[in-house]
């Protein structure tokens, strides 16, 4: 794949006929990848509601009624706590969600940074999404033990402010470049089933794999149509939408953990199946996703142990003395 792949070529891609696409991405993922192999990650929200930014597909926004509790920052005593859970389930990746538009310095910050270095020293690895964040904090998160930055693209450049408004494409290339040069590795996808059109989806592919290196860790979302956010009548997104998708990230980012991200709750277990094979080697494991279910625990095994996938096991095991 060239370093920096054209519209044309995408496009090319993201058209093909569906078994020939998913032929194809499955091929570069075996090359690339162990394809038995799926990456397991656990989320938690750190602080929820009330965020100032105004995401049309966001349970959190303030702009929105979604009728969701507003809560301060956990403590990093509960959040270890999850963690732990989170461990013992077969997570092997803890990521940690706080509904703020930047990171302010100050005693939350103080805190976050106590839960990174703690959550990493269970041995899991870390990863954040707190918003925008000046060089500073991001090296602090860095030395903390942070492993990645999770910071979404969410959809094409021309698409973008139909859904959010209160920030702009820009602004988020700039955090991940901050990110990026703290030595932080990238989680960054996006949100599918957000009244973009096909061409849009190829605009964030493009965009995401356009970036040098590709983010490490890809996260594709199917929108959880919330009451009281503007997106809650969406049109639902075809299934074969969501394959090419995963498809062409495979395909544009060989070796990129492509991640079946929120929304494999509306799935069927065969379009999950078929996500697999063109690619997608990562979930999220864990009954709740940030605000809202995700799959059971025991339906993923149900499902794993039908199509002969395990959970990646890259989960030091710490000397006593260094465990919490
Ligand atoms: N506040 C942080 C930020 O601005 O990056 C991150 C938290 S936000 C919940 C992370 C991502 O979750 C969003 O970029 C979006 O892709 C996804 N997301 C949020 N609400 C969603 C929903 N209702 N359905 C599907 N995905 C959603
Ligand atoms: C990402 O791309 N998806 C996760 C994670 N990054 C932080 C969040 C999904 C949120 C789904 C809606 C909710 O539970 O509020
Ligand atoms: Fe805030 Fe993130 Fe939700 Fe946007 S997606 S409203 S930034 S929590």
């Amino acid at each position: 794949m060239p370093a920096s792949p054209t519209r044309e070529l995408v496009t090319d891609l993201y058209q093909r006929p569906l078994l020939d696409l998913v032929f194809e991405s499955a091929s570069v993922h075996r090359k690339h990848n162990d394809a038995s192999q799926v990456q397991c990650s656990s989320l938690l929200s750190i602080k929820t509601g009330a965020c100032p930014e105004d995401c049309g597909y966001c349970s959190q926004s303030a702009h929105h009624n979604s009728g969701l509790e507003r809560e301060k920052l956990m403590d990093p005593e509960t959040v270890v706590k999850n963690a732990k859970i989170a461990k013992d389930s077969g997570a092997d990746r803890f990521c940690m969600g706080a509904a703020w538009r930047e990171v302010r310095d100050g005693k939350d910050f103080e805190a976050v940074l106590e839960m990174v270095a703690q959550v990493k020293s269970l041995g899991l690895e870390t990863c954040a999404t707190l918003g925008m964040l000046k060089p500073e904090q991001a090296q602090r998160l860095a030395n903390a033990g942070l492993d990645y930055y999770n910071h979404n693209l969410d959809t094409s450049r021309e698409h973008y402010s139909e859904v959010i408004t209160t920030r702009t494409y820009d602004d988020r290339l700039v955090t991940l470049a901050i990110a990026r040069a703290a030595g932080l590795k990238l989680c960054c996808g996006g949100i599918l089933g957000i009244g973009e059109s096909q061409e849009d989806r190829i605009g964030l592919l493009l965009e995401l794999a356009s970036q040098s290196p590709p983010p490490e860790s890809v996260p594709i979302n199917v929108l959880v149509p919330i009451v009281g956010t503007p997106m809650e009548k969406a049109e639902p997104l075809p299934w074969e939408e969501l394959v090419r998708a995963v498809s062409v990230a495979r395909i544009l980012m060989p070796t990129s953990w492509v991640r079946l991200s929120a929304g494999r709750e509306s799935l069927t277990e065969e379009a999950q199946t078929l996500c697999f094979l063109a690619g997608a080697n990562s979930i999220f494991l864990g009954d709740r996703l940030l605000t809202t279910p995700n799959r059971t625990q025991n339906s993923d095994q149900a499902l794993f142990d039908k199509l002969g996938l395990s959970p990646i096991k890259t989960v030091e095991v710490l000397p006593k003395e260094l465990q919490v």
